[in-house]
């Protein structure tokens, strides 16, 4: 997926693969106080936006900024009130028509997104196979 770079809704599901059910806000509990966390960052780590989608009945819906080109990694981090499971799942986002991407040092390329999110919010056990994406844009 791709967009221009500006201010936008990011809007996305998240599907629970266990029972292919759309994951809404009554199916999350308040963890690390949100119900859900999205981490997002370009592949070089200078940009940096941590926010907290609200579910519209359908949709998770936030407002994003991207000023930076860049292959974004997109993280959704949440606990789901079910059983108390604990998940992330990622997605990449692809921005263009903004400032030049910066320079991605090769160690990061390697090593970076899980340490990073992880780190961010201190998640022992997650599961990044429980949720899905889909998702859409719109300004
Ligand atoms: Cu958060």
């Amino acid at each position: 997926m791709s967009m221009s770079a500006g201010n936008a809704k990011y809007k996305f599901q998240l599907i629970d693969m266990e029972n292919n059910k759309l994951i809404g806000d009554q199916d999350l509990n308040v963890a690390h106080e949100k119900k859900l966390h999205l981490i997002i960052y370009d592949p070089s780590l200078q940009e940096f936006q941590h926010v907290h989608p609200e579910f519209d009945g359908t949709m998770w819906v936030v407002d994003t900024q991207f000023s930076v080109d860049g292959n974004y990694w997109i993280w959704a981090q949440g606990e789901l009130a079910a059983d108390g499971e604990e998940f992330s799942t990622s997605n990449r986002l692809d921005i263009t028509g903004g400032a030049t991407a910066w320079p991605t040092p090769l160690f990061l390329e390697i090593s970076a997104p899980e340490h990073l999110a992880c780190r961010q919010l201190s998640l022992a056990k997650t599961s990044s196979l429980r949720a899905r994406w889909q998702c859409s844009i719109s300004r």
